[in-house]
């Protein structure tokens, strides 16, 4: 048996703490009360949201310059749920992972969808990998993958998408995820109307292959690695392909995937509108795809994206049913205490939004009172939420402070001698 955090140091890292957050709450109550706004309708949705973590998040990531490993890091797929259950178990806000192929290959699928289960996990949408060669694949991806030049190389890349449909559906999966690396990095390299054919073709025939309860979520990504120019490089490219491939296709939105400045929440606004709004991958960034912890640089931002999807929700925007999921890369932090701090600033942005008195906010707009809507908006940003999501953590079995009582447990330390540095895998940690 490998450890787990037993639940006795949970319960007791939250009886010294359950006081405090009790005096919290019903202040926070009384001055939303204030506001005209609830805060049991507020925490209940709160405890009904979710995000996936991405199993690639919890080892150590790298730069292209270097990778500095820590303790105890997930060697394989099995140890990576082990951690995904551990953010779960102390944040209770993380009830998926959304594994990566063939990074997350095991012989027996089987064996991992049981393994998931004993340790209460369930897996969201599952990703493709066709921006790296893997050991003994008989075409490199150098030149590209769905878009390549040669056909053989593209038939490789989408038999490989299949393949992933295939596990995904042995894990109890609804989507997959395709992001590709193509594109070209010079003028003249690849001709860019050519490429969006061969894109849409191999689109075409992995779209053929999804179960009639799937959706596909393709992600864009202006630049990297290819720097000159990205087959799917922005969210008109995305929703044009979505579009064209049919009702099961959909448009992902990776806040470090855009031009520096663009107003992400307009694009998420938009895609809303079209009834093509896939999800997410959450991330912070301050110059590109920097992958760094949600909320961690300009949670305003990351605010104004849940601003719109509370408004798409309130209004019962058609199909509005986005996947939420993590995509980060560890490197200076424990990956899980980034996970579990992400989480949790994911589900303060969503607090913050529920906290906008939005008939005052509709009302300020249609007299076009331009400094009343701004304060109101401005309002739900500011209100301290915390006493609502460690309430919710609490109701559900988590810690009231997941970081404290994962410092406390020692777990990292545990794993480190349960896990041998040297027995080290190719686990997909790049
Ligand atoms: C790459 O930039 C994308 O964000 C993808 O989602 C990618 O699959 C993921 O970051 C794992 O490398
Ligand atoms: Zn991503
Ligand atoms: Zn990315
Ligand atoms: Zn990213």
């Amino acid at each position: 048996m490998t450890y787990r955090i037993p639940d006795s140091l949970i319960a007791e890292q939250n009886a010294a703490g359950a006081a405090a957050l009790a005096d919290d709450y019903s202040a926070l109550g009384r001055q939303l009360e204030r506001r005209g706004l609830d805060i049991e309708a507020i925490t209940t949705k709160v405890v009904d949201f979710a995000v996936a973590v991405p199993t690639w998040g919890v080892g150590t990531g790298g730069t292209r310059f270097a990778r500095f490993p820590g303790p105890g890091e997930p060697r394989g797929v099995f140890d990576k749920l082990e951690d995904c259950a551990t953010i779960h178990q102390l944040t209770r806000a993380t009830p998926t992972c959304s594994p990566h192929f063939p990074w997350d290959k095991v012989r027996d699928t089987g064996e991992l969808a049981e393994r998931a289960k004993a340790l209460g996990i369930g897996f969201d949408a599952v990703n493709s990998n066709t921006f790296q060669d893997q050991p003994g694949q008989p075409l490199s991806y150098k030149f590209g993958s769905l878009t390549h030049a040669s056909k053989a190389v593209r038939d490789q890349a989408v038999a490989h998408n299949i393949e992933c449909i295939a596990i995904g559906e042995k894990l109890g999966s609804k989507a997959l995820t395709v992001w590709i690396g193509d594109g070209s990095n010079f003028p003249g390299q690849s001709n860019l109307n050519r490429v969006f054919d061969w894109y849409m073709e191999s689109l075409a025939q992995i779209y053929a292959s999804l179960p009639r309860d799937w959706r596909v979520f393709l992600e864009h990504k202006l630049n990297e690695p290819a720097f000159y120019s990205t087959v799917i490089a922005d969210w008109g490219t995305s929703l044009m392909a979505a579009e064209a491939l049919g009702p099961q296709a959909f448009c992902l939105v990776d806040l470090g995937h855009h031009a520096p400045n663009v107003n992400i929440e307009q694009i998420v606004s938009r895609l809303i509108r079209v009834g093509r709004l896939a999800g997410f991958h959450f991330n912070d960034s301050k110059y590109g795809d920097d992958d760094l912890d949600a909320g961690s640089i300009d949670p305003f931002r990351l605010f104004r994206v849940f601003n719109e999807l509370v408004d798409a929700a309130e209004r019962g925007a058609p199909g509005f049913d986005p996947a939420y999921m993590l995509d980060q890369s560890h490197n200076v932090t424990d990956p899980i205490e980034s996970l579990m701090d992400s989480a949790i600033e994911v589900q303060r942005a969503y607090a913050q939004a529920l906290a906008v008195d939005r008939a005052a906010l509709a009302d300020a707009q249609e007299a076009s009172d331009v400094m009343l809507g701004r304060r109101l908006l401005k309002a739900g940003f500011v209100t301290d939420v915390s006493p609502i999501l460690a309430e919710a953590r609490r109701r559900g079995g988590g810690a009231i402070d997941p970081l404290a009582t994962y410092r406390a447990s020692g777990y990292r330390t545990r794993k480190a001698e349960e896990r041998p540095a040297a027995a080290g895998s190719s686990s997909g940690i790049v």
